[in-house]
């Protein structure tokens, strides 16, 4: 079933009036938007809620068998409508309920954060092996970083969501990177997003450079931890 026809019947009405200057709609118009949008945004919260306990199920099972936590933390996030309007027009497409479903694929995001480049690796096939989870897309920015310097494996996955009377196929974007990537991810989106003229290319020069340090310590902070391993 694809991801359209799955949400069809929780979108009902896609071609419900949108609220805005230029077609003010009345109040049963917003109460309707407004009930399909919560219904919609409660499969996507409960999807990241599924993956979460999947990610919770696996640490704890390195727990009990003695092992280290290839996850250090795990942080969520749901699109707020704002940041789903901005990039649905960045990308030309529609901003109707169908258009963000078929659309974007990171309205349910989940980060996980790994103290080692291996447990990145390793968390991803011990998740895709699950038969419930269906890998959409991977883009591999360890393998392949991007041009300002960003590193972290992403994997679009989809995951059935149970409702009392319906199954729906539901998209979260997974983030999977180690502490050094996600320090250095966290600082220089904040550059980016408080500086919202563009950033100038001597620091963007300057945060490429520091990625590709933070780069070489994490391969060396892994040398240590396969070292470590041949001593045990
Ligand atoms: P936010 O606020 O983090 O959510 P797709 O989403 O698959 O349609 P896109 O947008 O090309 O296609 O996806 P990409 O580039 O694989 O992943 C986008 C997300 O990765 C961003 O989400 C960021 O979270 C993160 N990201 C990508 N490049 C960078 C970067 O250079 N620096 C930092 N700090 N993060 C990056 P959003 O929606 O842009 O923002």
């Amino acid at each position: 079933m694809s991801n359209e026809d799955d949400f069809e019947d929780v979108i009902e009405n896609p071609d419900l009036p949108v609220l805005g200057a230029d077609s003010p709609a009345n109040q049963s118009d917003f109460y309707k938007i407004a009930f399909q949008f919560q219904k919609i945004m409660m499969l996507y919260e409960s999807a990241i809620k599924q993956v979460e306990t999947k990610l919770d199920i696996l640490n704890k099972e390195n727990t009990v068998n003695r092992r280290r936590n290839p996850i250090e933390t795990v942080k969520s996030r749901i699109k707020s409508p704002d940041s789903i309007a901005k990039k649905l027009e960045c990308k030309k497409k529609p901003i109707t309920f169908d258009s963000m479903i078929t659309n974007l694929n990171d309205i349910a995001g989940v980060r996980v954060i790994c103290p080692y480049i291996s447990d990145i690796y390793s968390v991803r096939d011990m998740l895709l092996k699950q038969p419930d989870i269906t890998l959409i897309k991977e883009n591999d920015y360890i393998q392949n970083p991007k041009k300002s310097g960003y590193r972290s494996l992403h994997l679009v996955i989809e995951i059935p969501v149970y409702l009392s009377k319906t199954e729906h196929n539901v998209r979260v974007e997974i983030q999977l990177r180690t502490i050094a990537m996600d320090f250095w991810a966290s600082l220089e989106h904040q550059i980016h997003y408080k500086n919202e003229a563009d950033v100038p290319d001597s620091i963007r020069r300057e945060l490429f450079r520091v990625a590709e340090t933070i780069a070489m310590t994490d391969r060396e902070m892994e040398e240590i931890a396969l070292e470590l391993q041949t001593l045990d």
